[in-house]
């Protein structure tokens, strides 16, 4: 007999029309609404990447694609999917409350986020298990699984494949800089939070995977809150590096993000792009997971060792 068992997908969440760009960002703000300039600031780079983020419809497809392969993974358990956002609706309380009602017990919980901090996964799931405890709904958690086989391979397989671009001749000018969203410096103190070594070490695997010799490691989307975040920032990174060694091949993997989305369409495709640009350097950014099955192959497995 199949039993039925809740699959919920969380992730950040975007705005879905323009005028829902106020709400989000307050959200994001815990409440505290952005000033003209900020919110004007927030619009612009929505515009540049085309009016609003191409993340609402992945996220939708990845949860779905990860739903389809746990359902052909598990022969005894229906997975049913409940999408659950971090600073818009379906809200994660929202997407809990529904699987009360649909009479669901027991759910696995997911982000779409590879690596563990306090404030990304840990803030989600915190989230899911004081709503789904008024219910009585028993929760597995996925906390990270940027260290199973297959989601190494998938960035080992792009870096590769964007290395073969790359007149071989111009290897050794080549550097592969690894990224993820920065945090305050504060927050992580405060936790002995594990995320910058779950960067750190996705970096050292990366080194050892893949044909690249050079690689560095920098934080990206530093927010403005007046107080020290992780560093250096992949801008900074990028001119150091270039002033350093004179690289003529820079490629950005973006980690910590698992889709194209503002803060990698801004963020790297045009804010870095304008720094090597200006050195004389090329850019190159390979394709985000999405939907690729090493990567949605990468949560199942990881599903496998807590459900
Ligand atoms: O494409 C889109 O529309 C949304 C893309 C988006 C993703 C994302 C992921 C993460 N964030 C993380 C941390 C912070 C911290 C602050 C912060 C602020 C913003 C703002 C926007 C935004 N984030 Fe985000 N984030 C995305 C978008 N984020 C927009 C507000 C304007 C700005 O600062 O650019 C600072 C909060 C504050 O002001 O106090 C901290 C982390 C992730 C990766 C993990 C995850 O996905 O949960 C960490 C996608």
């Amino acid at each position: 007999m199949t039993k039925t068992v809740g699959l919920l997908v969380m992730a950040y969440g975007t705005p879905y029309k323009e005028s829902d760009i106020e709400p989000y960002y307050t959200d994001i703000r815990h409440g505290k609404r952005p000033t003209e300039e900020e919110l004007q600031d927030l619009k612009n780079r929505y515009e540049f990447i085309g009016g609003l983020s191409p993340l609402a419809g992945t996220t939708d497809r990845q949860a779905k694609a990860l739903t389809d392969a746990l359902n052909k993974t598990y022969d005894d358990v229906e997975f049913k999917l409940y999408l659950g956002l971090k600073h818009i609706s379906p809200y994660i309380e929202e997407a809990v409350e529904k699987m009360h009602n649909d009479g669901i017990t027991e759910a696995v919980t997911v982000v779409l986020a590879p690596h563990y901090s306090s404030f990304s996964i840990g803030s989600y799931n915190k989230r899911a298990k004081e709503e789904a405890d008024k219910y009585g709904i028993q929760l597995h958690h996925v906390e990270r699984y940027y260290q199973q086989p297959k989601f190494i391979e998938y960035w080992t397989n792009k870096v590769n494949e964007t290395l073969a671009e790359i007149p071989e001749e111009e290897h050794d000018e080549t550097i592969l800089i690894v990224s993820a969203h920065s945090l305050p410096k504060g927050l992580i103190e405060r936790n002995n939070d594990p995320y910058p070594n779950e960067i750190k070490d996705t970096m050292d695997r990366l080194e050892a995977s893949t044909n690249i010799k050079h690689v560095a490691q920098g934080w990206q989307s530093e927010g403005n809150t007046g107080t020290p975040w992780l560093g250096p920032d992949v801008q900074d990174l990028t001119r150091e590096l270039y002033n350093e060694h004179h690289y003529k091949n820079f490629i950005y993997t973006p980690v910590g993000f698992v889709c194209e989305h503002l803060e990698v369409l801004y963020d790297n495709d045009y804010e870095c792009k304008v720094v090597c640009d200006d050195i004389g350097a090329n850019y190159y950014r390979p394709e985000m997971p999405n939907t690729n099955p090493l990567f949605i192959g990468a949560i199942v497995d990881e599903i496998k060792t807590v459900f």
